[in-house]
């Protein structure tokens, strides 16, 4: 009555309800403070009952709204196993360990019977796994949707001359007790036949080839919660087993074609990363996909019975790169043909709705689809054409964006050519990532420098119409509990035993790691830290040996660079500067040798299978393994292996094992980065360049705790115009890079004509360069050499490490789309 005390109750209840951060105030209070501050924008000072009446009452409704839900929309989910992290995830692992004992069966050699779900490529894929953790760690409503390939990302084999192999990785030959089939969740997607206009505005479209798209649910356990998320993998089927008609006129090849082809959608995952080859069944795969996804959304939609104008209420889709982008279209279709809603109307619900994420930068990664094979593809999704021929129509909305852009640009016929979603050219071509730019509310990069290079490249057109508001970033991130609990228990434990928290604390909120700053100089954790990494070298080690029959020295210094095979990642920079090293050492004097640092060079990854040059690179890496592990003056020295078949398992026994990890891309190329995350998390140190996340990780840990060399990004393009038009032999450049690619060519290592095409991208116009950035990266190889000296000193460093890692939980990321795209929240179980 405005004569008592302020607040009424607890003065630290309502401030830390206010905050919203405190762990302590119940959910409850901070919902009705919230309802207080925001819906009613009241004060607590002034607020008497019937406010408070109002803020209860607002908060007791939430839990009868349905809750608005976000799709992430992935053509990549790179799983992995899942038995070992589920028991993890729902704290049940010694239980079953125990279990499985009693029954005669290890449970750690169980869990090597799991194949891995490879239906990823690389970075992308995997980075939609790790989201998908969070998500459901946090209680947030999101699920996946993606494509059930029969076959996933190769099997990768090492040939008798070193070359890569490729085998098909049938990881369905088992049965998968992951998913669940919902033989009762199925969708009809209609292919090519033909559209008809009714009413000058709504087309129906029929013929063709229809096909069935049969859901498959894989349950996503969050850590250490009750909740449980849903990954939804579709399946083609052929929508009618077969032409009975042929097969009674006796043309069997023809009764089982259209099944055939039906099944083929889904049957594997293409395995090229960065590149777009413009595939009809590509194209198919993805307009099965969209289409069946948004049916789906549809459907969920509709049982809550509210009105198509609030679908963007309701349901938020987040755009995976481009490979999705026909969702806008499709959505569009659905609206305006099937839901009777105008133009305008639909084009708003789609800018409402869709969210759109760009993974690089790299030209030859940007999707285009030829407008003939679209409009034969999809009858509807032409009026592309249309639209660019000048020939528009009232109702083409996407038109109208080109007559919104001259109107704010007048006659700037270049920027509207740039802007526009047709390429010119035989055939024109439809630029994806302009579409999913314009069909979305807001469009990130993965990482600070990604972002401002995509706002000032290829987004810049668009910032300059849209806004800068529309632009933002999300630094990437990786789930602390497949990335530190799950592949390195030990260091897990003991974090835990140091910081005086139980797991579940710091794996829930990474931040908690900075707490070992506190103990970095403690004798003791110095030891018990050094003797993980040595247990984890030994794993490793062991793997080596029962499966490519090595031995390794654990007491050298393990160097690892695991990624996908491609120039810009320059795999080439590093073996080059192992043969650097490998002639230094054998120009030493018996005594000088003692001085060197004994090295392990790891190296794995897969190549695209028509990526001449990047298959080229893993046949040089192994056959130049062949020969110095067999050098008796140098062997001890320093060895070499490249790890046939790199896989998420793979990863969880490399990472651990690491003391540095190279992430050496040309500045500028590499938008993110997630493996640079997980070796630092476990307390490798990371030898890189000025690129991608690599820079918001010195941001934490302090650049004297990362090794960093190279030119930086806006050096590059100057670089590149000089190699150009003013190129410099090789040989005055940079005569130490020479010399080891005039020992490749010479044959030192195998038919050095073999990797003239190799070497010539170096010695030509080395689009990457090497040349420009390999005398910085062998003086800063020698510091990591010095730096490794001071065993103690590296310790230390390796703590501080591991202890600033909290920016890189996906579960921070995921809360960034949450808050800044979603506008979805916590979904609390009791
Ligand atoms: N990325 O894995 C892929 N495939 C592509 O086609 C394009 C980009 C990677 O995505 C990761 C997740 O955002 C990034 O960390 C990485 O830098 C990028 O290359």
């Amino acid at each position: 009555k405005g004569q008592e005390k302020w607040p009424r109750g607890d003065e630290k209840v309502w401030k830390d309800g206010l905050r919203g951060v405190d762990k302590d105030v119940p959910e409850i209070t901070k919902s009705v403070v919230h309802h207080v501050q925001t819906s009613l924008a009241r004060q607590a000072y002034n607020l008497d009952e019937a406010g408070a009446y109002q803020a209860t009452a607002l908060s007791v409704r939430d839990n009868l709204l349905p809750t608005k839900r976000a799709y992430y929309l992935s053509l990549e989910f790179l799983m992995g196993r899942t038995l070992d992290n589920a028991l993890l995830n729902l704290g049940l692992k010694n239980k079953y360990s125990d279990g499985t004992t009693k029954l005669g069966f290890n449970l750690e050699d169980l869990l090597e019977q799991e194949r891995d779900a490879a239906l990823g490529n690389g970075g992308l894929g995997r980075l939609a796994a790790c989201y998908l953790d969070s998500s459901a760690s946090q209680e947030l409503p999101v699920w996946g949707y993606g494509l059930r390939y029969q076959y996933g990302i190769f099997q990768q084999l090492i040939g008798p001359d070193g070359s890569q192999l490729e085998a098909p990785d049938p990881w369905l030959q088992h049965d998968n007790p992951w998913e669940l089939p919902r033989a009762d969740v199925t969708y009809d997607v209609r292919f090519y036949g033909h559209s008809e206009r009714i009413d000058g505005m709504k087309a129906v479209w029929s013929g063709g080839q229809e096909v069935l798209a049969m859901a498959y649910d894989v349950m996503i356990p969050g850590y250490a919660t009750k909740n449980t998320n849903n990954l939804r993998l579709w399946e083609s089927k052929p929508k009618r087993g077969f032409d009975l008609n042929s097969f009674n006129a006796g043309d069997y090849e023809r009764a089982v074609e259209s099944s055939n082809s039906a099944a083929a959608i889904t049957s594997v995952l293409y395995p090229n990363d960065h590149t777009t080859f413009g595939k009809e069944l590509r194209l198919k795969q993805q307009y099965f996909w969209t289409a069946a996804s948004l049916n789906d959304i549809l459907r969920r939609f509709k049982n809550l019975d509210k009105p198509i104008s609030e679908f963007p209420e309701y349901v938020s889709i987040q755009l995976n790169d481009t490979h999705p982008t026909l969702a806008i279209p499709e959505l569009m279709r659905i609206l305006v043909d099937e839901e009777d809603v105008k133009w305008d109307a639909a084009w708003d619900i789609i800018t409402r709705t869709f969210f759109f994420t760009n993974h690089t930068v790299l030209p030859e990664a940007l999707e285009k689809w030829p407008v003939p094979l679209m409009q034969h593809l999809m009858r509807e999704h032409s009026d592309f054409k249309s639209m660019h021929a000048g020939n528009l129509t009232a109702f083409d909305v996407v038109s109208i964006f080109l007559q919104a852009v001259e109107k704010k640009f007048p006659g700037d016929r270049e920027r509207l050519a740039r802007m526009s979603l047709i390429e010119e050219g035989f055939p024109q071509n439809v630029r994806m990532a302009n579409l999913a730019c314009i069909g979305s509310r807001k469009v990130n990069g993965v990482a600070e420098l990604h972002s401002e290079l995509l706002k000032a490249t290829i987004m810049k057109d668009f910032v300059e119409f849209f806004g800068i508001s529309k632009f933002f970033n999300v630094t990437n991130g990786i789930t602390p509990r497949r990335w530190l609990d799950q592949c390195n228990p030990r260091l897990s434990q003991l974090i835990s035993e140091t910081l005086q928290l139980p797991k579940a604390t710091f794996l829930k909120e990474l931040s908690l790691l900075e707490g070992l700053l506190k103990h970095v100089d403690e004798p003791a954790l110095i030891k018990k830290w050094a003797a993980v990494k040595q247990s984890n070298k030994e794993r490793l080690a062991h793997y080596v040996e029962t499966t490519m029959g090595h031995k390794i020295n654990t007491q050298a210094m393990f160097d690892v660079q695991i990624k996908r095979l491609h120039e810009y990642k320059r795999q080439t920079l590093n073996i080059m500067g192992v043969i650097h090293r490998y002639l230094a050492i054998k120009a030493m004097t018996a005594e000088e040798r003692k001085k060197v640092n004994p090295k392990v060079v790891f190296f794995a990854g897969k190549a695209a299978p028509g990526y001449y040059i990047a298959k080229l690179t893993i046949r040089l890496i192994v056959n130049v393994a062949r020969i110095i592990n067999e050098d008796p003056e140098t062997k001890d020295l320093l060895s070499m292996f490249f790890l046939p078949d790199y896989s998420v398992s793979l990863a969880e026994i490399l990472i651990p094992a690491s003391d540095i990890s190279q992430h050496i891309s040309t500045a500028g190329t590499e938008a993110s980065g997630t493996s640079n995350m997980k070796f630092c998390l476990n307390g490798g140190l990371l030898l890189g360049t000025v690129d991608g996340a690599n820079i918001e990780i010195a941001e934490e840990v302090g650049e004297q705790n990362v090794f960093f060399f190279g030119h930086l990004t806006p050096a590059v393009e100057d670089l590149r115009y000089q190699h150009m038009y003013h190129p410099v032999p090789i040989e005055q450049k940079c005569p130490g890079l020479a010399k080891v690619i005039n020992e490749v060519a010479s044959g030192r290592f195998g038919d050095g004509g073999v990797y003239e095409p190799l070497l010539n991208t170096i010695r030509q116009n080395d689009y990457y360069l090497l040349t420009e950035d390999f005398d910085s990266y062998i003086q800063a190889l020698e510091l990591v050499d010095k730096a490794y000296q001071d065993r103690t000193g590296w310790i230390k460093k390796s703590i501080r490490t591991t202890a600033k890692m909290g920016k890189f939980s996906s579960d921070r990321a995921i809360q960034d789309y949450a808050q800044e795209c979603w506008n979805i929240e916590s979904n609390k179980l009791p």
